[in-house]
């Protein structure tokens, strides 16, 4: 028997889950990135509780946490170029924000309000995806125009490790290959998609080897050092933006929150896994570590405490103070022409709406 192929998957850490290096940090990466990083991961964690505090006290609607997965959103929205297009999942709100989206429109979004994704300050960058790996097709589409048009911009699309189940990202990762888009994929694979374990999903090693398939690069990093993704996205981001074509890195994290607001996650997984994945997360790893460097200390750490709070409340209020759209909004914005059978419904609501 002749063997055509053979493959292996490398898997990158740099700073281990104590705090301690385990090789040299990358050229690329400086103690003034370390730092902006961490005080991006406090202030999006600080926020996250925040969104699921307002959602139990009837003030925002079902949330999904990113708890535990600040890492994976900071080294996205650290490494791309303002002009590269993100196409986000619902678990982005750090990517989100530092690519300019504020943290008022996400929580008027996550609040029922379709405007809160009519981003003022990065309109190019697509809004979230909620339907499963949807996504994938639309960046890939993205990715295809840049290609067409010479333009040396990258299409950056997330999504969880059950996403990759689905065939929009099947499809999308073939396509990539064939066509060389400047495309980068980053899987998040927190190890549930609600209540199916990650085993469940593939039977495959890891996810990023579904990249050898489209011939593509694929690689799996520790999704809660934020060293090693930054590190990944910039290799990948340099072989989209000079025509090398895409790349498909597994970000391998561990979801500590419940899967969204309406999910108790007690049912299906036990006290002793999650307090595992506590061990692992990534914003208290990479304050250890600068902590070991010196570069940070105790009262830093409470200054930061105050300025994030300051930064949220202040936000949460601008997102209180919205008044809400008419309800007829939603037929408004769907249909140029509305469809007869609908006419009778919009004049009930606007009807019981202005008594
Ligand atoms: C097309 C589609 N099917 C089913 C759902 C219901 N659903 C919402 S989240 C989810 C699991 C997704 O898990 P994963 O991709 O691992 O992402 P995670 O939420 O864990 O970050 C499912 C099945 C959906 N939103 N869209």
């Amino acid at each position: 028997m002749n063997r055509t192929y053979n493959f292996s998957i490398s898997s990158t850490q740099f700073i281990a889950p104590d705090g301690n290096l385990i090789k040299p940090l990358p050229a690329t990466v400086n103690e003034a990135l370390l730092l902006k990083a961490y005080r991006q991961m406090v202030l999006i964690r600080t926020y996250d509780q925040k969104a699921v505090a307002l959602q139990r006290t009837g003030k925002l609607g079902t949330y999904p946490s990113a708890l535990g997965q600040e890492a994976i959103g900071v080294a996205i929205g650290l490494a791309m170029r303002a002009d590269d297009v993100f196409v986000p999942y619902y678990r982005d709100h750090a990517t989100q924000y530092l690519r300019g989206v504020s943290l008022t429109e996400m929580l008027q979004y996550w609040g029922g309000d379709e405007r809160g994704s009519h981003y003022k300050n990065c309109p190019q960058d697509m809004p979230l995806c909620v339907p499963i790996a949807t996504q994938f097709c639309h960046a890939a589409g993205i990715a295809s125009a840049f290609k067409i048009r010479g333009e040396k911009r990258a299409s950056v699309v997330t999504g969880g490790d059950g996403s990759t189940s689905k065939g929009d990202f099947l499809e999308s990762l073939n396509l990539s290959g064939v066509w060389q888009l400047p495309l980068v994929m980053v899987i998040n694979n927190n190890q549930w998609a609600i209540s199916t374990r990650r085993e469940v999903q593939s039977h495959g090693e890891t996810l990023a080897q579904k990249a050898i398939s489209a011939d593509i690069p694929g690689v799996q990093v520790d999704g809660n050092d934020f060293v090693s993704l930054y590190d990944a996205m910039l290799t990948a981001l340099e072989r989209a933006h000079s025509g090398k074509g895409p790349t498909l890195i597994e970000a391998v994290s561990y979801r500590l929150s419940d899967h969204t607001t309406a999910d108790d996650a007690t049912r299906y997984r036990s006290n002793d896994e999650l307090k595992k994945g506590w061990d692992l997360e990534p914003v208290k790893r990479l304050r250890d570590y600068l902590h070991h460097e010196k570069l940070w200390g105790s009262e830093q750490e409470r200054q930061l405490q105050t300025d994030v709070k300051q930064q949220v409340d202040e936000a949460v209020s601008a997102y209180l103070e919205i008044e809400p759209e008419a309800p007829t909004a939603m037929f408004d914005h769907l249909f140029e022409t509305l469809p007869a059978p609908l006419q009778a419904q919009y004049d009930e609501v606007r009807r019981t709406h202005q008594s």
